[in-house]
């Protein structure tokens, strides 16, 4: 057996941006060794300290808008400022998704080979709260190894946007120029989850449709109710190839970043999502505690089956599992 990584070695490593041990403390953290775990989470708790410095920008989009290319156009550009960037790719699937996190690489070709730059797909295993937490946990790693810019990726459709929007600053939706149809497809509540939308390709003979769709989009936006920090999403249209309308979104993401350090959202947020996070996790935990207990995960089954025959309300499902705990009492 391998012996178990030395946390302060990690640690030290970490701090000094050691990107091949950055790489092992990932590894770790997404390991499902208990053994693996506590030490993960001693290592997370000793370098919090030094997290937090960074600008957290989710970004997602149906399989195919152009994300990864977006992010190598982006990314480069960040880089030229200055900026240090890690890209975490959060795949909630398991193996056809391997391949598109390889295929990925190959769209951020340049990133992928530059030194300011780390690209890394999250673990794809476990629950999606799970997968989620643990890119939480590996932004704050890549915080403490000096990445001041994290992009967090979603490969997956569904649920996962909630989740991302979860643990980033910045929410991004990519979308592309439908044929007059621009508003369809999308789900209204992930519009409403995003601080910003780009309307990607917008080169060739696709740009006067682009600046349509941004109109239509800018519009649709109106009629949200307003983001409960006063921010204001924007809408740009973005060419990767062309590397046009890369400035845009960056400044758009700078002035809300401004906005938010100014009205003390941005801090207010993140606090908020580490106590979401930490109610999550427990309720998740405690229902895996309970369910390994045979009687508890048989009533629970037993309930299941009754509810979903309409015989049995939910209401009264739960009380006849929670009667089956001491000390419990139904409210
Ligand atoms: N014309 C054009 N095509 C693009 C652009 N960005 C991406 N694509 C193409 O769209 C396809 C999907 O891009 P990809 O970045 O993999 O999308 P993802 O699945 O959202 O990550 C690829 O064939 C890209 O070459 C762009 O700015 N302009
Ligand atoms: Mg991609």
């Amino acid at each position: 057996m391998r012996p178990l990584p030395d946390i302060a070695q990690l640690k030290e490593g970490i701090l000094a941006g050691n990107i091949a041990l950055l790489s092992r403390a990932i590894t770790l953290i997404e390991s499902t060794n208990p053994a693996h775990q506590v030490l993960a989470g001693a290592l997370i708790d000793q370098l919090l300290p030094y997290t937090g410095n960074s600008l957290r920008i989710g970004i997602t989009g149906v399989p195919g808008v152009g994300k990864s290319t977006f992010i190598e156009s982006f990314g480069m550009h960040l880089i030229g400022k200055g900026k240090k960037l890690a890209v975490l790719a959060i795949d909630p699937s398991s193996n056809i998704s391997k391949g598109s996190i390889l295929g990925d690489k190959t769209r951020m070709e340049q990133l992928s080979v530059h030194p300011m730059a780390y690209i890394r797909p999250s673990a794809a295993s476990g629950s999606l709260g799970g997968v989620t937490y643990k890119t939480r946990e590996t932004t704050l790693l890549c915080e403490a190894a000096g990445f001041d810019t994290i992009i967090i990726e979603t490969v997956g459709v569904g649920q996962s946007e909630t989740e991302v929007s979860q643990i980033s600053d910045f929410f991004l939706l990519l979308m592309l120029a439908g044929a007059g149809d621009e508003l369809q497809g999308i789900k209204r509540g992930i519009m409403e989850m995003a601080d910003g939308l780009i309307i990607t390709k917008a080169d060739g003979d696709n740009i006067l449709k682009s600046k349509s769709a941004r109109s239509e989009y800018a519009r649709a936006l109106h009629f949200l109710p307003p983001n409960a920090s006063g921010w204001i999403p924007e809408v740009k249209i973005c060419s990767a190839y062309d590397r046009t309308g890369i400035i845009e979104v960056d400044a758009m993401i700078e002035k809300f970043h401004q906005h938010q350090q100014a009205n003390g959202y941005f801090l207010k947020k993140r606090n908020e999502q580490n106590l979401f996070a930490f109610r999550q996790l427990l309720n998740e935990a405690l229902f895996r505690q309970l369910l390994a207990q045979q009687g508890i995960k048989d009533q629970v089954k037993k309930m299941e089956t009754l509810v979903f025959n309409n015989q049995v309300s939910p209401y009264s499902a739960v009380r006849q599992v929670l009667d089956l705990l001491p000390g419990f009492h139904h409210s």
